[in-house]
C-alpha cells in the first residue's frame, strides 16, 4: 500500500483517502442539517458553502492529519469552515453535538472566528483578504517576540485562501512589505477553483500571480496536474494536452466538468490540425476516461499534496505558496458549475452519497473506530496537535503616573504623546514591553523621541549608512529594536498591530502594542481594526493630527468621522484628550486595561494644536489628582463650573482641540451675554455613552441599574440646562449628550468636507469658533 513520509512518520495513503472522503461528506452534510432539517426560527435561509468546502477537503485533510503539528497557526477560508468543523469532530476536539448546529445560535459560526466559535480557532476570517494576510504579519510578530524574549510558537503561520481572493489588494500589500520577505515561518496554500462567488474566473491567471510571489521573494509551489495527467503528458501527443490545457482560459476549461466524453474530446482536440490533432486524438482514444483525466488536478492528489507541503516545510529561508488546482464542489454533483458557489444538494443526492461512503441515517455522524486505521491515524494527528496546558502571558505593572506636573508651556496632544511614550520607556519590565508600529509616519507623528531611544526593529543588525549622520535621527536598527517601522500601507500597520496585540495567544508573551497613523487614514485600516478587535487583539491606536485643527493641510488630510468610528467599533475605546496629563492617564489606563482577561483596546485621536496646560493645571490643584483622574478615565471632568445663582445657565460640552475655544466661548457669555456656562470635557465620549448606556438598559438583561457617570458628571441640578456639544469632527459624535440629559441640545461640529486655510479662519467656516460657541448657547437657551 503506498505510503507518504510525513512529519517523520509514514502515512497510509489509503487510509488518508478514506478519511478524506469521510470530511467530505462530514462537511456536506454539515451545512446540508443546517439548511434541510434543523428548524430556523425565521424564514431567511441558513446558507452555508458546500462546494467551497469540497474543494478544499483534500488539501486541509492532508494539512491536518499529516503536516500540521501543535506549534503551527491556521488561518482557513471563510467557506471552509465545515471542513475544519468535521476535521476537528473527528480528532475528537469537537463534541458531537455541534455538528448539527452549524449557523445555530450559540452553536458553529459561519466563518471560523476566534471569538465565538465553541473550539480553538487560530484565526478569524470572513472578510476575504484580512484573515489570510493576518498570518504573514503574524508571522512577522513572531519573529518580533523572537528576537525580544526567545518566545517563538516555533510553528509556521499558514493561510488557506481561495482563489478570487487575490483580488484584495491588501494581500498584495502584505507580500509587497519588506519587512515580509525572508520569513519561512509563513505558508500560503491558494485553494485555485478558477471560480469566484459569481462566476468562473476569467482569463488564466495563475502565471501572472505566481509570477508576483515569484518577484516578491516567495517560493512559489505548483500543484497543478495530478498523476494521470502527468501520465498521459508523457505518452506520444502528451505535450499537445499539455499545452491545450495550459492555454485553456478558465471557461473553457471549466465547461468541460459536466460535459460528455465526446464534448470533452472535442474541446480538447478543437485548434488542432492535420498531423497534431492526429497525435492528440489517438492518446485520447487510448485514454480509459477523458472525462476523469481532464479533471485529475494536483490539489486532490493526496501523494501530491503532501510533496508539496513537505517542500514548504523545508524552505526556511523565504515564505511559501502552493498553488494548488482544485475543483470547485469536488467529488458532489454541482462540481465545477458555474454558479455552485451556494448551490445546496438535493435531499436525493444527500442520500445517495450517504450510501456511496457507506453510511446510514443511523451512523452518518459517526467517526472512526479507535483501533481502526483510521482511527490510529487520527489518534496520532491528535497526539502531534495537542498543545497541551500552556501557561497564560504574564501581566505588566503599570505605574499609576510618570511625572506630577503639567507642561508649564503649550502643548498639543500629539507632542505630549511623544513625551510620555519616551518616559514609559524608561519604565522598568513595561518599558521592555512597548513596541511601536507606523506606516512611514513615526516621525510626523512624534514617535521619533523614542524610535532614537529604543532603536528600530530588524530580525538582524543592520549597518548605520553615513547619509544618517546629520540627521537628528539616529535609527540604529538591529533586533534589539523596539519600532518597527513599515511601508505606507496602512493596512499592513494595522494588521501587524492586530498580530502584536496577540502574542498573548500565540506566544504566551504579552507586548504593548502602539501603533500610529494619520487620523484620517484610520479609514483606510478601518476593516484591519475591526478585524484585529475582532479576533481579540489589545492595542492602542493612534490617529494623529485629527480633524480640521489641521487647518493647513486642507480637506484630503482633515478627518471628520473618526470619532464616531471610534465610538461604534466594539472591543475598541475611542479617547479624543486636549491636556498633556489627560493623555498619560488615559494612556497608562489603556495599558494595564489591554492586559486584562476582559480587556479592551484604545484609540487615541490627537492633534498638533499647541494647547495653554493652565486651566488643566489649576483644576488639579483646585479640585486634585485624585478626583480628577478617576473622571478622566470615566471619560469625562469638569472644567469650568457656571456661577448656580445665574439666571441663564448652560453646559458647554467639548474634547480635544475645542476645549479652548469652548473656554473662550463661555468667558464671552458670561462677559457679554450674562449666561452662566459649565465646560465639561468628554475626554472619552465612547466610555461615557457606553456606560451611560448600558446603566440604562441595565433591566433589560435583569440587572440593577446603578448611576453611571454622566450622572456625577452632570448633577441633578444641571441637567435640565441646554446643552450644547463642540467638537473637531462630525457632530453626531456627540449628539447623544442631548438626550442622555434629557434635555435641548445644539450640537457643533464638522459636517462638510474641509478646506485649508488659519485655525481661526476654517473654525469660523465650520462653526466650532468661540463666536458660533456663544451663539448655539443662546439658540440653545431660547425656549
Ligand atoms: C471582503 C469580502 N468581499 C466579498 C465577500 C463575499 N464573498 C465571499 S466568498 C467570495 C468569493 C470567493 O471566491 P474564492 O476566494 O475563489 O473562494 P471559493 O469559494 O472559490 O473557494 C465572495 C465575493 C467577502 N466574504 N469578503
Ligand atoms: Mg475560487
Amino acid at each position: 500500500m503506498a505510503t507518504s513520509v510525513s512529519q517523520g512518520t509514514s502515512v497510509d495513503l489509503s487510509t488518508l483517502a478514506a478519511i478524506e472522503r469521510r470530511v467530505l461528506w462530514l462537511a456536506v452534510r454539515i451545512v446540508d442539517y443546517a439548511n434541510r432539517e434543523r428548524p430556523s426560527g425565521d424564514a431567511l435561509k441558513v446558507g452555508g458553502h458546500q462546494a467551497s468546502s469540497a474543494s478544499m477537503v483534500t488539501l486541509m485533510t492532508a494539512l491536518w492529519l499529516a503536516d500540521l503539528d501543535a506549534r503551527d497557526r491556521v488561518s482557513v477560508k471563510p467557506h471552509a469552515s465545515p471542513v475544519m468543523h468535521a476535521l476537528e469532530y473527528l480528532l475528537g476536539r469537537l463534541d458531537r453535538s455541534y455538528l448539527t448546529r452549524l449557523r445555530d445560535f450559540g452553536g458553529l459560526q459561519s466563518y471560523p472566528s476566534r471569538s465565538k466559535d465553541a473550539f480553538p480557532v487560530d484565526y478569524s476570517t470572513g472578510s476575504v483578504g484580512l484573515g489570510s494576510a493576518a498570518p504573514l504579519l503574524g508571522a512577522l510578530a513572531d519573529r518580533y517576540v523572537e528576537t525580544h524574549f526567545g518566545a517563538s510558537t516555533g510553528g509556521r503561520f499558514i493561510s488557506l485562501l481561495g482563489d478570487a481572493e487575490l483580488d484584495e489588494g491588501n494581500l498584495w500589500e502584505a507580500v509587497a512589505e519588506p519587512l515580509t520577505r525572508g520569513l519561512g515561518n509563513a505558508l500560503w496554500i491558494v485553494d485555485l477553483n478558477r471560480q469566484s462567488l459569481d462566476r468562473v474566473i476569467p482569463g488564466i491567471r495563475a502565471a501572472e500571480l505566481e509570477a508576483h510571489f515569484r518577484t516578491s521573494g516567495w517560493d512559489v509551489i505548483e500543484l497543478k496536474y495530478g498523476r494521470r495527467l502527468r501520465a498521459a503528458f508523457a505518452e506520444d501527443g502528451g505535450e499537445l494536452l499539455r499545452r491545450r490545457i495550459d492555454e485553456m482560459p478558465n471557461e473553457a476549461y471549466q465547461a468541460l466538468y459536466g460535459a460528455s466524453a465526446d464534448d470533452v474530446r472535442g474541446a480538447l482536440l478543437e485548434p488542432f490540425e492535420g498531423a497534431e490533432r492526429e497525435s492528440l486524438a489517438q492518446l485520447l482514444d487510448g485514454a480509459d476516461d477523458v472525462v476523469a483525466l481532464v479533471r485529475d488536478l494536483g490539489g486532490h492528489d493526496l501523494e501530491d499534496v503532501l510533496d508539496a507541503l513537505r517542500r514548504a516545510r523545508e524552505t526556511a529561508d523565504r515564505p511559501s505558496v502552493v498553488f494548488a488546482y482544485t475543483i470547485k464542489g469536488y467529488g458532489l454533483e454541482i462540481a465545477g458549475r458555474p454558479q455552485n458557489h451556494s448551490a445546496l444538494l438535493t435531499g436525493a443526492q444527500i442520500e445517495s452519497f450517504r450510501l456511496e461512503v457507506g453510511l446510514t441515517p443511523e451512523s452518518e455522524w459517526d467517526g472512526f473506530a479507535p483501533g481502526s486505521p483510521e482511527g490510529e491515524l487520527l489518534e496520532a494527528a491528535r497526539e502531534r496537535l495537542d498543545r497541551g496546558e500552556r501557561p497564560a502571558a504574564a501581566t505588566f505593572a503599570v505605574p499609576p503616573s510618570l511625572t506630577d506636573r503639567d507642561p508649564s508651556a503649550p502643548i498639543s496632544t500629539q507632542a505630549a504623546f511623544g513625551r510620555v511614550l519616551l518616559e514609559l520607556s524608561r519604565v522598568d519590565e513595561v518599558g521592555e514591553r512597548l513596541v511601536t508600529v507606523s506606516p512611514d509616519v513615526a516621525v510626523s507623528t512624534n514617535l521619533g523621541g523614542f524610535v532614537n531611544k529604543a532603536g528600530v526593529w530588524a530580525p538582524a543588525q543592520q549597518p548605520v549608512y553615513d547619509e544618517m549622520e546629520d540627521s537628528p535621527l539616529k535609527w540604529r536598527v538591529g533586533p534589539t529594536g523596539q519600532h518597527v517601522e513599515m511601508g505606507i500601507a496602512e493596512m499592513n500597520l494595522v494588521l501587524l498591530l492586530g498580530q502584536l496585540g496577540l502574542t498573548w495567544d500565540y506566544q504566551r508573551e504579552r507586548l504593548l502594542p502602539i501603533g500610529t497613523v494619520y487620523d484620517p487614514f484610520v479609514m483606510r485600516a478601518l476593516e484591519g481594526i475591526v478585524y484585529s478587535t475582532y479576533s481579540g487583539s489589545r492595542f492602542v491606536l493612534v490617529g494623529t493630527p485629527s480633524g480640521i485643527s489641521l487647518s493647513r493641510e486642507g480637506g484630503a488630510h482633515q478627518s471628520i468621522s473618526t470619532p464616531g468610528i471610534g465610538i461604534e467599533t466594539p472591543g475598541l475605546t475611542y479617547a479624543e484628550p486636549c491636556y498633556a496629563r489627560e493623555l498619560e492617564w488615559l494612556l497608562l489606563d489603556a495599558l494595564d486595561r489591554l492586559q486584562r482577561e476582559d480587556g479592551e483596546s484604545l484609540y487615541l485621536r490627537l492633534s498638533t494644536k499647541p494647547i495653554d496646560q493652565a486651566p488643566f493645571a489649576r483644576l488639579v490643584e483646585d479640585v486634585g489628582a485624585d478626583l480628577v483622574r478617576p473622571a478622566v478615565v470615566a471619560g469625562g471632568f469638569r472644567l469650568r463650573e457656571a456661577r448656580p445663582a445665574a439666571e441663564d445657565r448652560v453646559v458647554l460640552a467639548t474634547c480635544g482641540a475645542m476645549v479652548p475655544e469652548t473656554l473662550a466661548a463661555a468667558d464671552a457669555l458670561a462677559e457679554d451675554e450674562g449666561v452662566e456656562a459649565t465646560v465639561i470635557v468628554l475626554s472619552s465620549a465612547d466610555r461615557l455613552f457606553h456606560e451611560w448606556q448600558r446603566s440604562r438598559t441595565a433591566p433589560l438583561r435583569g440587572e440593577p441599574s446603578a448611576p453611571s457617570h454622566l450622572e456625577r458628571l452632570v448633577p441633578a441640578s444641571e441637567r435640565e440646562l441646554p446643552v450644547v456639544t463642540v467638537i473637531d469632527g462630525s457632530s453626531h459624535a456627540l449628539s447623544w449628550l442631548g438626550s442622555a440629559l434629557g434635555t435641548r441640545c445644539v450640537p457643533l461640529g464638522v459636517d462638510r468636507f474641509g478646506q485649508t486655510g488659519s485655525q481661526p479662519e476654517v473654525y469660523a467656516e465650520y462653526g466650532i469658533d468661540p463666536a458660533s460657541i456663544v451663539t448655539a448657547a443662546l439658540v440653545a437657551l431660547e425656549p
